[in-house]
C-alpha cells in the first residue's frame, strides 16, 4: 500500500525568492530633449526597475493617456516574470485590440518587463533571448544633402566614419524640400514645426533624381558598400517597379517604403518587375501588417520594430514567420525611437538567426544625457554592451528639465495642392 502520509509525499521544494516580482509601481515619464519622447518606468517590491519607450512621432499624447487611463491601473500588483501572460492580457483583454496608439503602449510594457527579468538575472538582455548570434548589430547610417554632390560627400564621410552600410537620400531639383534632407547633417528631425510644415512633392522630378544619385556614389564609393534608400511612402506599384530597375545596376541593399502598404497585395506588381530587394514596415503595428508580405515572399526585409509592433515578444514572433520566408529584419531606428528603443532592438538584432541590418540614426548630446546607455559604435556595428538588462537609464531630474513641447511631421502636397502621402 502506498504511503500517502505527508512525511512520505517528497516535498516540492520552495520556490526562488526571486521567482515573482510584483509590480508595485508604474509610471509614465515624458519630456523633450530636442524632441519628445515618452518612457514607461515599472517598480517591482525588490526595488527592480524597467524601462519602455512609448513614443509614436507627433501623436506621443494619445499613448501617455493610453498608458495613464487605461494600463497602468492593470499593472500593480502583478507579476513582472509574465511577460507572455502580461502581453495576451493587454492585447486579447483590451477587445479593440491593434493599432499604433495601442501597440506601442503594449510595447512599453513588454520592453520594461523584459529590462526587469534581465536585471533579475544579472544579464544583458540578448543572453535571455537565446544569446548572441553575432558579433554585433551591423547598421546603416544616413547620408543626406541638397545635391547630389552634397549627398556623395556626406556619404564618403559616413565610410570613413566605419559604416558598412549607407542609406542615400538627396534633395530633388526644383522641390524646396525632400524627404530625409536635413538642416543639420548629423542629426535629422522630421517633427519640425508645432504645426505640420507643408512640403511640395512631384514624382516625376524625383524619379530622375534618384538613378544619377545612385550613379554618382557608385563611382565615388565603389561596390564595397551597401547603399540603401528611402521612397517614404510615395509611388504606385508601377512607379516602384520602374524606379527598382533602374536602379539595379547598381545593386541597391534595399528600396524602403516604396509604396504604402496598408494594400499588402499591391507589392506583386512590384516584384513582377524588379529584382531590387524591398523593405517596408516602418509603421506596421503588428504580424498582420505584413502576413501576406512575408507569406508569398514579397518583400526582403521587415522593417517593424520593437516600439511600434508590440515589444520584443511580438516582433520575435515576426522575425521567426519571417525567417521561414528568407525574410531579414531591418528595423527602424530613426532619432524618434528612444535610447530605450535602440538598446532593445540591439538585444533583439544580437539573438535573431534572420537579422539582417539596424537603422541608426544617432541622438543628440542632449537624447543621450537624459538617457545614458550601454550601448557603443565600433566599426560599422552597434554593441549593446553587458550591463544586466537592456542597459539604459532614465536620468529624471534632468528630463523634468526638457518639458513636453508639441511637434508635428511635415505633409506633402502634389504641386497642383492635392494632399499626398508624406
Ligand atoms: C526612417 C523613417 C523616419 C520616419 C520617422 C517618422 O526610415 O528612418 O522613414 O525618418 O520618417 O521615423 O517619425
Ligand atoms: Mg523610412
Amino acid at each position: 500500500m502506498i504511503d500517502r502520509s505527508p512525511a512520505a509525499i517528497p516535498q516540492i521544494p520552495s520556490r526562488p525568492a526571486r521567482a515573482t516580482a510584483t509590480i508595485t509601481d508604474a509610471r509614465v515619464i515624458v519630456t523633450c530633449p530636442g524632441r519628445n519622447f515618452v518612457t514607461l518606468k515599472i517598480t517591482t517590491a525588490d526595488g527592480t526597475c524597467g524601462l519602455g519607450d512609448a513614443t509614436l512621432n507627433g501623436r506621443e499624447m494619445a499613448v501617455v493617456a493610453y498608458l495613464e487611463a487605461h494600463i497602468l491601473p492593470l499593472l500593480i500588483g502583478r507579476d513582472a516574470h509574465r511577460i507572455e501572460d502580461m502581453w495576451q492580457f493587454l492585447y486579447r483583454g483590451a477587445y479593440w485590440r491593434g493599432g499604433p496608439v495601442g501597440m506601442t503602449a503594449i510595447a512599453a510594457v513588454d520592453v520594461a518587463l523584459w529590462d526587469i527579468k534581465a536585471k533579475i538575472a544579472g544579464l544583458p538582455l540578448y543572453q535571455l533571448l537565446g544569446g548572441a548570434c553575432r558579433d554585433g548589430v551591423t547598421v546603416y547610417g544616413h547620408a543626406n544633402g541638397s545635391t547630389i554632390e552634397e549627398t556623395v560627400a556626406e556619404a564618403l564621410r559616413y565610410r570613413d566614419l566605419g559604416y558598412r552600410a549607407i542609406r542615400l537620400q538627396s534633395g530633388v531639383p526644383g522641390l524646396k524640400s525632400t524627404y530625409g534632407v536635413s538642416r543639420d547633417k548629423m542629426f535629422y528631425e522630421p517633427a519640425d514645426a508645432d504645426l505640420p510644415t507643408e512640403n511640395v512633392w512631384s514624382t516625376e522630378r524625383y524619379m530622375t533624381t534618384v538613378p544619377a544619385l545612385f550613379d554618382a556614389a557608385r563611382e565615388a564609393l565603389g561596390r564595397d558598400i551597401h547603399l540603401l534608400h528611402d521612397v517614404h511612402h510615395r509611388l504606385t506599384p508601377i512607379e516602384a517597379g520602374r524606379l527598382g530597375k533602374d536602379l539595379e545596376p547598381y545593386r541597391p541593399f534595399w528600396l524602403e517604403d516604396a509604396v504604402p502598404a496598408e494594400n499588402q497585395a499591391a507589392f506583386r506588381t512590384i516584384r513582377q518587375h524588379t529584382t531590387t530587394p524591398l523593405a517596408v514596415g516602418e509603421i506596421f503595428s503588428s504580424i498582420w501588417d505584413c502576413k501576406t508580405l512575408i507569406e508569398e515572399g514579397l518583400i526582403d526585409f521587415v522593417r517593424a520594430t520593437v516600439v511600434h509592433a508590440g515589444g520584443i515578444t511580438h516582433l520575435r514572433r515576426i522575425a521567426s514567420l519571417a525567417d521561414l520566408h528568407h525574410v531579414r529584419t531591418g528595423c527602424h531606428g530613426a532619432t524618434d525611437l528612444s535610447p530605450v528603443t535602440m538598446a532593445a532592438a540591439l538585444h533583439f538584432g544580437m539573438s535573431i538567426p534572420n537579422f539582417g541590418l539596424q537603422e541608426y540614426m544617432r541622438h543628440t548630446p542632449e537624447t543621450d544625457a537624459v538617457f545614458p546607455h550601454d550601448y557603443a559604435f565600433r566599426d560599422g556595428m552597434l554593441h549593446p554592451g553587458d550591463a544586466p538588462g537592456l542597459g539604459v537609464d532614465l536620468d529624471e531630474t534632468l528630463a523634468a528639465t526638457h518639458p513636453y513641447s508639441r511637434a508635428y511631421l511635415p505633409v506633402n502636397r502634389l504641386e497642383d495642392g492635392t494632399l499626398f502621402n508624406w
